[in-house]
């Protein structure tokens, strides 16, 4: 039987297990990227191993998220990931560079490798044919230091693509279909390999807006084969050499396979909510808007941008709105300059801002009380915008522009089509910083907290239930990114004081009043970000088990990783308040809690033995030095 290139690439690079689907496997990781929100904690977390340099192939330390330095303790964060990166081995992409995935695959990526990213969104490399994933700082950091990254092997779902692109819809549009189909929680346990003749019509910026979104679906990660198109990408990012083929074989076998025929695909708006909640435009067309951003990783790239320049050359945003526009990297700004962009859009009355993140996580540009923020970002649940009291909706480059021009939610092909013409990119690694080693020292500021010590877990657990919440709670509920907290990512006992707090502002003082307890929450609970804080902060306050439905792949792994257990039972049965008591000096045995001392319900949980070892440990960097031992 032949393989698909994701049961190539993860067999090429299993170190450890049997390579099969539902297995468990240590992946052996090629390169490795961090960024400054998640960053901090994976780098104190790295220097906690007590390795001398970094060991896999290529290290990249990203400035993106807080590029702005919003706050003296960001830049402080900033100046520590520059020093540390640099004695350790690992390049630094200075503030101004751009967004870490955008940047990736504009030099690093290459197909056929291994990829490992604190960011969840890091399956944008995926379409430059990579396995590259998302997970959380302590992965990530062991895998910084050449250890293996496991994951249980997923199933393949292949994406049958054919036909070719209309005027007015992009692969946003593509991705968004996908969403619809098959919602937030669909790639779970999968790895979406794309396929079929429409491949070959799309480029690779085009492929990445669809990898990059793939980790709305919930999967593991998402690829596209390396072709003709992938080598001219790299020859215009000067790094043919980095280019090989891959393709599946003729007879490969995929768990399933959905069918997209490019032409049928029309324009899609994700209404405020979920990234799932995705509409054709006809059915929104006139909604009023407030804001219109372009940018961020999932549409921050050249041709994106130049489309929305090319649909507002000579006309002008609606006076009662604003557009942002923010560029995916530096190397795409200056492209603008070159081409005229840059000019059309000031002319037309949009703010260009630098290259970075910072507004798609509420750096700036928050949506005020009520207002409706239409954005080409990739997540639109509450409270993402920085305000719990914005809203956001998703969508393409070219829609985003053609709602600018009419201050209303807008179908793109009721313009003119533009069409983009490829200038050469333009590559100047400028603020990538290559390391110096070890003469260089540390720089740390006193918003840069200690780690606490991992102790092994205790034989009974016991405490109250601190809050209960609903089905499909996403990091950004749990711990929000934004103005409160973004400086304070190098800080847990400051920034654990924000825990649930869109939720209930009385979490955090119940949690120091009981010392600490459990959190109860229902389906895909952690669904989102790889924000490791959303596992450390509830640590830092106490919590010792998180009761669910079901788990998202990388909270559930970052929980682990930080010694809080991760059980599924019927939490219907659970509410706030109620005492819980639960024996696990057997964590392979058979399970139960009992509830107010009297009621007694099972317990199960998808522990591996290694995690069962991790959680007896206290955690993995307790667990990894007792291995290392
Ligand atoms: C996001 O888009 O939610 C973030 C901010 O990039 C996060 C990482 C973080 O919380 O720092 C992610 O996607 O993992
Ligand atoms: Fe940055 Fe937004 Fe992309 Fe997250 S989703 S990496 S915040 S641009």
């Amino acid at each position: 039987m032949g393989m698909t290139i994701t049961g190539k690439i993860l067999k090429a690079h299993t170190g450890d297990g049997t390579c099969e689907v539902g297995r468990e496997i240590g992946l052996i990781i090629d390169q490795c990227l961090t960024q400054d929100s998640t960053g901090t904690m994976a780098w104190l977390e790295f220097e906690a191993l007590g390795l001398d340099e970094v060991q896999a192939k290529r290290v990249v330390s990203y400035c993106d998220h807080t590029s702005l330095g919003f706050k003296g303790e960001s830049t402080d964060d900033h100046y520590f990931l520059q020093t540390i990166a640099s004695h350790f081995g690992a390049i630094y992409s200075k503030p101004g560079n751009g967004v870490c995935h955008q940047l990736h695959y504009e030099r690093f990526g290459v197909p056929g490798e291994t990829l490992l990213g604190a960011d969840s969104h890091t399956p944008t490399c995926g379409g430059l044919g990579m396995i590259a994933i998302g997970a959380g700082g302590m992965d990530v950091a062991v895998a910084m230091g050449g250890g293996y990254f496991y994951l249980t092997v997923p199933e393949v779902l292949g994406v049958n693509l054919t036909g070719s692109l209309n005027w007015g819809s992009s692969a946003k549009d593509v991705i968004l279909m996908i969403l619809k189909e098959i919602s937030v929680k669909g790639g779970v346990g999968k790895v979406l390999e794309y396929m079929g003749d429409g491949v070959k019509t799309l480029s690779v910026p085009e492929r990445a807006t669809i990898t990059n979104m793939g980790a709305e679906t919930g999967a593991t990660t998402s690829i596209f084969p390396s072709d003709e198109v992938t080598r001219l990408f790299l020859r215009g990012q000067k790094r043919e050499s980095d280019w090989k083929e891959l393709k599946a074989d003729e007879d490969a076998s995929y768990d399933d396979i959905i069918e997209l025929d490019l032409d049928m695909i029309t324009p899609q708006v994700a209404m405020p909510g979920m990234p799932d909640n995705v509409h054709p435009v006809e059915e929104v067309a006139g909604t009023p808007i407030d804001q219109v951003f372009i940018g961020s990783c999932t549409n921050g790239g050249y041709a994106d941008i130049r489309k929305a320049a090319l649909i507002l050359r000579g006309k002008r945003v609606d006076p009662s709105i604003e557009l942002i526009i923010s560029p995916g990297s530096r190397q795409v700004l200056q492209m603008l300059i070159k081409d005229g962009s840059f000019e059309a859009l000031i002319k037309a009355g949009a703010r260009v801002i630098d290259p970075g993140c910072n507004a798609c996580i509420g750096i700036g540009f928050v949506p005020g009380h009520g207002h409706l923020s239409l954005r080409t970002v990739n997540r639109n649940w509450a409270g993402r915008g920085g305000s719990k009291f914005g809203r956001i909706a998703l969508c393409g480059a070219e829609l985003a522009a053609a709602s600018a021009i009419k201050g209303e939610i807008t179908d793109p092909r009721e313009l003119d089509p533009v069409k983009v013409d490829m200038i050469d990119y333009i590559v100047d690694d400028l603020l990538m910083l290559k390391p110096q080693g070890k003469k260089v020292e540390i720089r740390r500021s006193p918003n840069i907290a200690q780690l606490r010590r991992q102790i092994p877990l205790p034989d009974l657990l016991e405490g109250e239930v601190l809050i209960k919440v609903a089905d499909g709670i996403s990091t950004d509920d749990i711990l929000p990114a934004g103005p409160s907290t973004q400086h304070l990512r190098s800080n847990l006992p400051e920034i654990s004081k924000f825990v649930f707090s869109y939720q209930d502002d009385g979490f955090y003082a119940r949690c120091r009043e009981k010392n600490g307890g459990f959190i109860v929450g229902g389906e895909n609970y952690g669904q989102g970000s790889s924000r490791e804080h959303a596992a450390l902060a509830p640590f830092e306050l106490g919590i010792k088990a998180v009761f669910a439905k079901s788990f998202a792949r990388i909270h559930h792994a970052n929980l682990i990783n930080v010694g809080i257990i991760p059980f599924v039972c019927d939490t219907d049965e659970m509410k706030q308040g109620d005492r819980l008591s639960i024996d696990v000096t057997d964590l392979r045995g058979e399970l139960e809690v009992s509830i107010n001392g009297s009621k007694k319900i099972p317990v199960s949980h998808n522990l591996s033995e290694r995690d069962i070892a991790i959680l007896k440990a206290g955690g993995l960097l307790a667990y990894t030095k007792e291995v290392k031992n």
